[in-house]
């Protein structure tokens, strides 16, 4: 079987994503030199016709399956059409495909929000399939399921060996900082940036406004790290059964916009809009099988908020760098 060398033609679908950047970058830091990729423009993963003749031409024979409609509470409450058409359209096309074209192994990169709404924690992998969904996420849970299912389905059938990772809320470079469809992180790095240059301008007291109640828990792990895991996944895990990624560790929202505010805007104060969702009470992930496996987090919560918000000045308000963080 062909092992997975820095020669591998390797395709990276979603290249220009969050997680798609931090993989493109670990593969050239690791001196792999066959990354195909596809924009958009090129490639619309949704037409199963353009990615079979796509897979005939490039022959990948590695493929770390990382594209998709992604979004926070708010972008998978309003737009649940276009998560779940979108993704279980691209799970399907590039997992048949790789089928057809008789890729080595493809990677499938689900989300915690896969499990039941009311799941007991931290969340084991076999709780998946147990319970009811939370509602301001269905659309996407149900394709991220159906992308499991997929996998498991195809090695079941025609021996392919396809393997799924499931990670918890994923922050760093490259995210997105759109407030109406960005994730809790990114959004109040920008929230606490953006107070702290307004009261620098107007003289007034910086504040925050923070979704929900703040009670609701969650676990991040940053993105250079997933690109890690991907990799040791794709390496040494040749099993049916998808493999939780995370740091094992949670905070509430309230936690996170203090741990943020200490980094952005300190004398920033914090308010809830308590007419916005909370989602998820709680979605801590049980990583033991992954430990077992070998693979730990090592970057720090606080250090990749830091790191985060150095990224983030370099790309939208480059003029200010050190002098803000
Ligand atoms: O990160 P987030 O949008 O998604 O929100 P989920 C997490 C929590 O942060 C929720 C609160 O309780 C939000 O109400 N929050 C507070 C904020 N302030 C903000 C804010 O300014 N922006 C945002 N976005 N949230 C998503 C799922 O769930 O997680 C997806 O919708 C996916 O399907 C993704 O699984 C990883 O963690 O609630």
């Amino acid at each position: 079987m062909k092992q997975l060398d820095p020669s591998a033609r390797i395709f990276v679908a979603g290249h220009r994503g969050l997680v798609g950047t931090a993989i493109v970058r670990r593969l050239e830091a690791e001196g792999f030199s066959n990354l195909l990729t596809a924009g958009r423009e090129e490639l619309d993963l949704r037409d199963q016709a353009a990615v079979d003749r796509w897979f005939a031409q490039q022959r990948p024979e590695f493929v770390f399956l990382v594209a998709g409609t992604v979004g926070g509470i708010m972008a998978n409450s309003t737009r649940p059409a276009e998560f779940i058409y979108d993704n279980m359209m691209i799970h399907a096309t590039v997992v048949q495909a790789a089928h057809l074209t008789g890729v080595e192994r493809l990677l499938y990169l689900g989300s915690s929000c896969i499990y039941p709404r009311h799941c007991p924690q931290p969340i084991r992998e076999e709780y998946l399939l147990t319970g009811p969904l939370e509602p301001t996420n269905e659309s996407y849970a149900i394709a991220k399921i159906a992308g499991i299912k997929l996998c498991q389905a195809y090695r079941r059938q025609y021996g392919c060996d396809f393997i799924s990772a499931m990670p918890t809320n994923l922050y760093g470079p490259n995210d997105n900082f759109d407030l109406t469809s960005s994730h809790v992180l990114p959004a109040l790095i920008r929230k606490f940036h953006d107070a702290k240059e307004l009261s620098a301008r107007t003289g007034e007291p910086a504040q925050v406004t923070v979704w929900g109640t703040g009670s609701p828990c969650r676990e991040f792990l940053h993105v250079d790290d997933l690109a890690d895991a991907c990799l040791f996944l794709m390496r040494h895990y040749q099993r049916d059964e998808h493999v939780n990624v995370g740091t094992g560790e949670d905070l509430s929202i309230r936690e996170l916009a203090e741990l943020i505010r200490s980094i952005v805007a300190p004398q920033a104060r914090i308010l809830f809009d308590s007419d916005k969702p909370d989602g998820m009470p709680r979605k801590l992930l049980d990583v033991s099988r992954l430990h077992e496996l070998g693979w730990r987090h090592s970057i720090d919560l606080k250090q990749g908020i830091r790191q985060t918000y150095e990224w983030f000045i370099a790309q939208h308000a480059p003029a200010k760098v050190g002098a803000a963080v």
